[in-house]
C-alpha cells in the first residue's frame, strides 16, 4: 500500500499543504473532485473499483473511513489528516463511510471521468481479480 505525506508548512498565517504530480502524487493529475456536505453518517459512497484509473484521496476536513479490498485482503483506514493521502490503485474495490458532517474529501485522478472504467458489481470485480 502506498501512502503519501504532503509537504506541510505551518506559520503564523495558517497551514499550507503541497503535493506535486509525479512527486507526492505518483501520476500526472488530469482531474480532481471534491466531496462535501455528506449529511448522514449512514451514507456509503464508492462501492466500486476502477479498471485503469489511479487516484489519491485526501481528507481536507473532518473524517471518514476508507475501506479497500484488492480481492485477497480487506483493510480500512481512518482518514482525518489533510497531510496524509492514500493511493487508490486500479482494481481495488473501495468505499467511503462514517463521514463526519464537516468532512471535505479531495480526490485527484490520473484520467478524465469515464463511466466505462468503473466496475460497480462486486461479482464482476471478483471474477476480474
Ligand atoms: C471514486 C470515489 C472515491 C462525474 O460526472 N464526473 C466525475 O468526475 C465524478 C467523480 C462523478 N461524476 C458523476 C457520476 C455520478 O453520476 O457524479 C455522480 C456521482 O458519482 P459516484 O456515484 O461515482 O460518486 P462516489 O462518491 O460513489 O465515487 C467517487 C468517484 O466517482 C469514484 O471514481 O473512486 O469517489
Amino acid at each position: 500500500m502506498w501512502n503519501t505525506k504532503l509537504i506541510f508548512k505551518k506559520d503564523g498565517r495558517g497551514n499550507l499543504y503541497v503535493g506535486e504530480a509525479r512527486k507526492q502524487i505518483p501520476f500526472a493529475i488530469k482531474r480532481f473532485y471534491i466531496i462535501s456536505n455528506v449529511v448522514s453518517p449512514k451514507v456509503v459512497r464508492g462501492m466500486h473499483a476502477h479498471k485503469k484509473l489511479e487516484q489519491a484521496i485526501f481528507c481536507l476536513n473532518g473524517s471518514f473511513e476508507l475501506s479497500m479490498d484488492d480481492g485477497r485482503k480487506k483493510w480500512s483506514i481512518f482518514m482525518n489528516n489533510p497531510a496524509k493521502g492514500v493511493l487508490l490503485r486500479k482494481k481495488v474495490w473501495h468505499s467511503m463511510s462514517k463521514f463526519s458532517k464537516d468532512c471535505v474529501t479531495l480526490v485527484v485522478a490520473s484520467d478524465y471521468y469515464n463511466e466505462d472504467d468503473y466496475i460497480r458489481n462486486y461479482d464482476e470485480f471478483s471474477k476480474l481479480i
